[in-house]
């Protein structure tokens, strides 16, 4: 049996170059390789107040994206967490084995509740939910930008728990990170993760901005006081630019440091956008052929979950069976 990969995206927004390289890239490599579920994570998303016809909206948005971004809907299943209500049902069986002081640690939920003035459950509960998605189709690799690696230990933490608590029932799961783009930073700000949920004109490059947009967003890129390229003393700005030209040309580091070394930033950000530009127009073109399609989208998402209902289904029925439920 080939092994499984699973991973996800919430619906909470535009999808950005980081979500692209950090994941989408890498799924698109390894999809003819493995058995690969790719799910839109609205479950996840609620856990912050979303508009409801927006929210609507951004599931099929998403799954679009993936299909323009060169996932094949006939190779891969690709459906949404809410459609197969088993992501739920588990991730409360597994929330009564984890201590909360392990939820409390989490770095992204330290920074989400530092935001609030009252802070929902579900922020808390969000990585055992994200635990439950993987564990329940026994993933044996979860490909995710770096943001993600703390709460995929904590679900090889909670499988290991479970495993010794129950008897073995779950897989733990491998992280796979890309090489290089696992974590952009924003264009504005290099020190900030690039964010769907940040709000500033210049913070990301989304794959569904218009083309104009995405040049003038680089060519404003926050970066130093230098006057051209040295890649060897380049600051954080610089860097997230060298990162994204590579992630998106596949350039070793010896091609970077010649392409670009002694270069005027104006020059040098020309060419970053050129690059970025040159693999998003291909995506919007056909995201517009897929979105033209009526019910094409509905087709693939009801597909994805029925193809995959069963598989979580029978990890339900198998750890209500270990932990003594009713089955
Ligand atoms: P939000 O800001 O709403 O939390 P996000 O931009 O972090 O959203 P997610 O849906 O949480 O996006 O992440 C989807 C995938 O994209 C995950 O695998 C995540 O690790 C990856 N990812 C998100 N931001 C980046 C980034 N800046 N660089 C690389 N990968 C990223
Ligand atoms: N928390 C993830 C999205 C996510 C996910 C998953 C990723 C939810 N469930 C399972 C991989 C596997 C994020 O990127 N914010």
């Amino acid at each position: 049996m080939k092994t499984r990969v699973f991973s996800g995206m919430q619906p909470s927004g535009n999808l950005h170059i980081g979500n692209y390289l950090g994941a989408l890239k890498n799924w698109v490599r390894i999809q003819h390789d493995y058995e690969c579920i790719f799910c839109i994570v609205d479950l996840h998303a609620i856990t912050l107040y979303q508009d409801p016809a927006e929210l609507r909206a951004k599931i099929e948005e998403i799954a679009a994206l993936y299909i323009a971004a060169g996932i094949d809907p006939k190779v891969c299943s690709i459906m949404v967490q809410s459609a197969v209500p088993a992501h739920a049902e588990l991730a409360w069986m597994l929330t009564c084995v984890t201590p909360v002081g392990w939820l409390e640690r989490m770095t992204q939920y330290k920074m989400k509740a530092a935001k609030q003035e009252s802070v929902g459950d579900g922020i808390l509960q969000y990585p055992v939910l994200m635990a439950a998605d993987i564990l329940l189709y026994q993933a044996g690799i979860v490909p995710v930008g770096e943001d993600q690696a703390q709460h995929l230990e904590l679900t090889r933490d909670i499988a290991q728990r479970f495993n010794s608590l129950y008897g073995d029932t779950f897989v733990v799961p491998g992280t796979s990170l890309p090489a290089v783009g696992a974590r952009i930073m924003g264009l504005d700000d290099p020190t900030q993760k690039m964010s769907k949920s940040a709000t500033g004109a210049n913070h990301s490059v989304a794959l569904l901005d218009p083309i104009d947009k995405i040049r003038k967003t680089i060519m404003r890129a926050t970066t130093d006081s230098h006057p051209a390229v040295d890649v060897e003393t380049a600051g954080a700005g610089v860097l997230n630019l060298l990162s994204i030209y590579q992630a998106f040309s596949n350039a070793s580091d010896e091609e970077l440091k010649q392409r670009f070394t002694g270069m005027r930033y104006g020059d040098f950000k020309k060419q970053v956008a050129e690059m970025v530009i040159s693999h998003i127009e291909p995506f919007q073109r056909r995201y517009r052929e897929i979105t033209a399609e009526p019910g094409y989208l509905a087709g693939v998402l009801r597909e994805g979950a029925e193809r995959v209902a069963p598989i979580a289904n029978a990890t339900v029925r198998t750890v209500k069976d270990r932990m003594g439920l009713y089955t």
